[in-house]
C-alpha cells in the first residue's frame, strides 16, 4: 500500500509541470469558445438578434444580370419538370379521392425547392428525403411508371408494395427509400456523408427535411455529428410554414431553422424557396463548399405548402383560404414562368401544348400501372431478414394452409401466384 502510493507520487513529481498561467484579466482561455470578456450584462434574444436574410435572385428589379448562368435548355428543362410534378400531383391526388390509390401527398408550392436543388447536384450525390421531394427524384430520371408502380403497390414496385404511396426509393438514382418516421433520415445522412469522406469520393449527401421534422430529437445529433466529424452533407430544410396543422409559430420561437446552424458550427444560409434560381445557386455553392472543405452546410428554403398536408387532411380547417390563394398566385412556378417568358423562352401556346402532352403521357402510364397485379403474397414474408428464419417460414406456411381452405374470402386474383 505504502509502496504503491510512493511510486504514484514519484511519477507525478517526475513529470514536468507545464501549466499555462491564466491571465484572467485579458483574453478568455476557455476551451472551444472564441469569445471576449464584457462588463455589460446582456441576454442575447430576439430583440437584439439580427435575423438571417433570405437570398433571392428572381425579383423584378435585378433580372438582367443574374449570378446564375444556365443554358437555355436547362432552364426549360427545369420549368418542364416543375409542370410535370403538378400534373402528376393532380392526377394522383384525384385518384386517391376516387379510392384508386390509398394515400397521396402533393408537392405544390415546393417545386422550386425540389427542382432548384436537384439541378445543382450530380447523380453521385446521395439523397435522403422526407417524403415531399418527388421532384428531386423526377429530375434524376425516375419515370412516371416508377412513381405509379409504387403508388399502386404493384409487382413492379421495387419496394414490393410494402410501404404506403409516396415512399419512393431508387438504388440506381442514389435516392434512399423514404420512411414515415420523421427525421430518422438525418443522422443516417450524416453517417452516409462520413462514409463518402472515408472513401474519398468527390460527392456529398443531401438531406431534406421539414420545419416540423426539425423539432425531432434526431435533428440534433445529425447536425452535431456532421459538424464534429466534418461530414460533407447539405441539410435542406423545406420551411413551408406548417407541419400538418401546426404553424411554425407554434413549432419554434427562434429565427427559424437557419439560426440553429451556426450554433452547431455549420455554415448556413436562408433562401427564397419560391425562387428556383436562388435555390439552384445556393445548392451549387453549398455543394462546392461541402466537397472542397469536407464540412456540412445548412440551407433553409422558405416556402409555402400550397396543398393539404396529405389526402388525409383538409387544411382549410386550420388556415384561411385567402392565405392559400395569395401563395397560389405567387407560386414558384408562376414566378419562373414570368422570367422565362421575358427571356422569350416560354409562351402561353407552349404551356398549353406541354400541359396537354404531359397529361396524356401520364394517363397512359396510369392505366398501365393500375392494371398490374400485386406481387405474390408470399413476398410479405421475405426481406424481413436477409435469410428467412424458420419461425417466419412457419408463419408463411400457416398462411398458405389458411388460404388453401379459405382463399375464396381473399382478393387472391389481384396477386401474382407462383
Ligand atoms: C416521428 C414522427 N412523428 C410524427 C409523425 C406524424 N407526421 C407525419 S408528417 C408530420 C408533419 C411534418 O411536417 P414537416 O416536417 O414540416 O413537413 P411537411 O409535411 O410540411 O412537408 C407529422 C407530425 C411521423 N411521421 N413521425
Amino acid at each position: 500500500m505504502t509502496l504503491f502510493k510512493f511510486s504514484r507520487l514519484l511519477s507525478f513529481v517526475s513529470k514536468p509541470i507545464v501549466q499555462q498561467k491564466l491571465n484572467l484579466s485579458s483574453e478568455p482561455q476557455f476551451l472551444g469558445i472564441k469569445s471576449k470578456y464584457t462588463d455589460q450584462l446582456k441576454f442575447v434574444n430576439s430583440d437584439n438578434y439580427e435575423s438571417i436574410p433570405i437570398y433571392r435572385i428572381l425579383s423584378t428589379s435585378n433580372e438582367k444580370d443574374l449570378p446564375v448562368k444556365l443554358e437555355e435548355e436547362t432552364l426549360i428543362k427545369m420549368y418542364k419538370n416543375m409542370i410535370r410534378i403538378t400534373v402528376m400531383d393532380k392526377i394522383l391526388y384525384e385518384s386517391q379521392r376516387q379510392g384508386r390509390i390509398s394515400f397521396y401527398m402533393t408537392n405544390s408550392g415546393e417545386e422550386a425547392v425540389q427542382i432548384g436543388s436537384a439541378s445543382a447536384l450530380t447523380s453521385n450525390d446521395v439523397i435522403y428525403a422526407q417524403y415531399r421531394e418527388a421532384g428531386v427524384l423526377m429530375w434524376r430520371g425516375f419515370k412516371y411508371s416508377q412513381f405509379l408502380n409504387q403508388c399502386f403497390s404493384n409487382f413492379e414496385d421495387p419496394g414490393k408494395g410494402r410501404q404506403m404511396p409516396v415512399h419512393y426509393g431508387s438504388k440506381e438514382l442514389n435516392f434512399m427509400t423514404v420512411s414515415s418516421p420523421l427525421t430518422t433520415q438525418m443522422p443516417q445522412a450524416s453517417g452516409a456523408a462520413y462514409a463518402l469522406k472515408l472513401k474519398k469520393q468527390k460527392a456529398c449527401v443531401v438531406c431534406y427535411f421539414g420545419d416540423g421534422g426539425a423539432s425531432e430529437g434526431d435533428f440534433h445529433p445529425a447536425l452535431n455529428f456532421a459538424a464534429t466529424l466534418d461530414c460533407p452533407v447539405i441539410f435542406i430544410c423545406r420551411n413551408n410554414g406548417y407541419a400538418i396543422s401546426t404553424p411554425v409559430t407554434e413549432q419554434y420561437r427562434g429565427d427559424g431553422i437557419a439560426a440553429r446552424g451556426p450554433a452547431y458550427g455549420i455554415s448556413t444560409t436562408r433562401v427564397d424557396g419560391n425562387d428556383i434560381l436562388a435555390v439552384h445557386h445556393v445548392t451549387q455553392a453549398a455543394r462546392d463548399y461541402c466537397i472542397n472543405n469536407m464540412k456540412p452546410v445548412l440551407i433553409e428554403a422558405m416556402t409555402y405548402r400550397i396543398g393539404h398536408h396529405s389526402t388525409s387532411d383538409d387544411s382549410t380547417a386550420y388556415r384561411p383560404s385567402e392565405e392559400i390563394n395569395i401563395w397560389t398566385q405567387h407560386s414558384p412556378i408562376s414566378r419562373f414562368r414570368q422570367y422565362l417568358e421575358k427571356l422569350g423562352l416560354w409562351s402561353e401556346a407552349q404551356e398549353t401544348e406541354f400541359q396537354k402532352l404531359t397529361l396524356q403521357e401520364f394517363m397512359k402510364e396510369f392505366s398501365i400501372a393500375e392494371k398490374k397485379l400485386k406481387l405474390d403474397w408470399r413476398e410479405m414474408f421475405t426481406d424481413v431478414y436477409k435469410e428467412m428464419p424458420s419461425h417466419i417460414e412457419e408463419q408463411m406456411k400457416n398462411l398458405e394452409d389458411h388460404l388453401k381452405k379459405y382463399g375464396e374470402h381473399y382478393p387472391l386474383k389481384d396477386y401474382k401466384s407462383t
